[in-house]
């Protein structure tokens, strides 16, 4: 097992989430830039590495919009339009390592933010993407979690994860968040924490 400074072990029971690190989040230029995105990624990548190492999966998941979806502010939600399937927004950063299969949610125009499931926003019913059965296929066990974004995708799909009956850890040094109102990231740290969610990795910024 090989242990990154400041992550935890990794071995083949285990699945690294490498949650939406698309241009969108990621690059200063994107549709939905997240503050700092860019900056996780060289800590993202020591995680994959250590993990594929370690002969652990690595999932990647991709938000993965219609051009038209009521997730969008424009058709009656309330995000900017961002992670259009096929555009460069929705690309995963060039500078992340992909080495493990993609899941891709959100694109029949579903909203909802784990990777997970997805909810469709005019009958609220939800739905499963392939996370879940890719990882019992693969006889996963435990879920390590970075990404984008803290507040959104990553606290979602790791309370969901929980659900689903995973010991789930989050990198604290390898995800940010949206911080739509000061202190969002801050409070989804805090309600991962208090579900179960364990936190891995020494804060050195505010996220
Ligand atoms: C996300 C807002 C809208 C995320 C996705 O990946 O956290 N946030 N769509
Ligand atoms: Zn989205």
């Amino acid at each position: 097992m090989t242990s990154p400074s400041t992550g935890p072990a990794y071995d083949p029971s285990t699945a690294l989430l490498v949650i939406d690190v698309q241009n969108d989040f990621a690059d200063a230029a994107g549709a939905l830039a997240v503050d700092g995105g860019t900056e996780i990624i060289p800590a993202l990548n020591r995680q994959i590495a250590a993990a594929r190492g370690s002969g652990a999966l690595v999932v990647y998941s991709q938000d993965w919009h219609p051009a038209s979806t009521p997730h969008f502010a424009r058709d009656g939600g309330i995000w900017p339009v961002h992670c259009v399937m096929g555009t460069w927004g929705a690309e995963l950063h060039p500078a992340l390592i992909v080495d493990g299969p993609v899941v891709r949610k959100g694109s029949d125009g579903e909203d909802g933010y784990s990777g997970f499931s997805v909810r469709d926003p005019t009958s609220g019913r939800e739905s499963r993407t392939a996370l879940d059965g890719l990882l019992r296929d693969a006889g996963i066990e435990r879920v390590v979690i970075g990404g984008l974004a803290t507040d959104y995708c990553v606290k979602a799909t790791a309370l969901d994860a929980l659900r689903l009956g995973y010991r789930t850890i989050a990198l604290v040094d390898a995800i940010r968040a949206v911080d739509l109102a000061p202190g969002d990231g801050e409070r989804a740290l805090a309600e991962m924490a208090a579900t179960g969610v364990e936190l891995a990795g020494e804060p050195a910024v505010s996220r």
